[in-house]
């Protein structure tokens, strides 16, 4: 049954991790499949090109409610229970660079995500090719800050949702962006640990980072954690080492928490995902995990991190 009153109490998406069966049910959102297969025809399906580093697991969204799910244009989008998922793809060649491919795979969200009554974005997710090529300002990660800002509407301008944003293997010239967004606003959380993203000094581009450390959504006792690195201050901390820089964004997310004012640490309850530059990498970064906050489900990737000198980032959501 749908029910549109603005005061029904919508349960958040529950993120976990599953083996790969194939079969969506009429409650999931949407699935993430971590490889570079074209996404198949439904468009809660998406192929994001991070390979997985260990088992064959896809990233599950259900929600409470039956979600209907289908295309408009570029996008693909689904819904239910309030919560909308929307995603696009978008090819530099057809736009002219990354900045421009960035301008418009956000103009084409910010207006669908303005005519959907789910039009608070809570989260939002960023993968391009090649993030950390081209020298200075000209790094590509850099152009794409620019041309983000540029394509975010009316939608971002109450403030920007909690982000990752992450190089890819596949097709250089490829940029997949996707989101969560719900029918009324979340808490945007900073971290104190962290100068706020869209504060940082002119040293890291012309055009600041825009998303928020975290995102409280709506109603729900659910934090949606950005991706999380080794960053104190606005600086890179520990370059080159990646057990300092993996205590460090450790520290860092249990700031999150904290400043999310959730009970502290991770577990059962929170679903992380590693973002792992060098593949070799990957079972020091799922050991750390483990063995700080046991039992919290993790999901290596490989991808590269939008500072050079960082070899890993972590996001992902905790549940009361
Ligand atoms: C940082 O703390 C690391 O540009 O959307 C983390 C999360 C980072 C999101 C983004 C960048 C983004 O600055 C990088």
């Amino acid at each position: 049954m749908r029910d549109d009153a603005p005061s029904l109490r919508r349960a958040a998406p529950r993120v976990d991790y599953r083996p790969r069966d194939g079969d969506l049910c009429g409650r999931t959102l949407a699935c993430f499949r971590f490889d570079t297969q074209p996404s198949p025809d439904d468009a809660r399906v998406l192929h994001v090109p991070l390979p997985l580093l260990g088992d064959a697991l896809d990233e599950v969204w259900q929600v409470d409610g039956d979600v209907v799910h289908g295309h408009d244009g570029a996008l693909r989008w689904s819904r239910g229970g309030g919560w909308l998922f929307a995603a696009i793809e978008v090819h530099e060649a057809a736009h002219g660079g990354p900045e421009e491919a960035a301008e418009h795979a956000y103009g084409c969200l910010s207006r669908f995500v303005a005519d959907a009554e789910e039009r608070h974005v809570q989260r939002i997710w960023n993968y391009l090719g090649a993030i950390n090529r081209g020298d200075g300002d000209d790094e590509r990660y850099k152009h794409f800050c620019t041309g983000r800002i540029r394509g975010m509407g009316e939608v971002f301008a109450q403030g920007f949702p909690a982000a990752t944003a992450i190089g890819h293997h596949g097709d250089s010239g490829l940029l997949q962006v996707y989101l969560l967004a719900t029918d009324r606003p979340g808490t945007r959380v900073e971290n104190p640990r962290q100068v706020s993203a869209w504060r940082y000094p002119r040293q890291y581009g012309r055009t600041p980072p825009s998303f928020a450390r975290a995102t409280r959504l709506p109603d729900d006792d659910v934090l949606a954690i950005s991706g999380t690195a080794a960053v104190v201050g606005h600086a890179s901390a520990h370059a080159g080492d990646l057990d300092a820089q993996l205590d460090e964004t450790a520290r860092n997310l249990d700031a999150l928490v904290e400043a999310g004012e959730l009970p502290a640490g991770f577990g059962h309850n929170a679903p992380l995902k590693a973002y792992v530059r060098d593949p070799a990498h990957a079972n020091a970064v799922r050991t750390f995990v483990t063995r700080r906050w046991p039992d919290t489900p993790v999901l290596a990737v490989h991808g590269d991190i939008c500072r050079a000198e960082l070899l890993v980032e972590i996001d992902g959501w905790r549940y009361r």
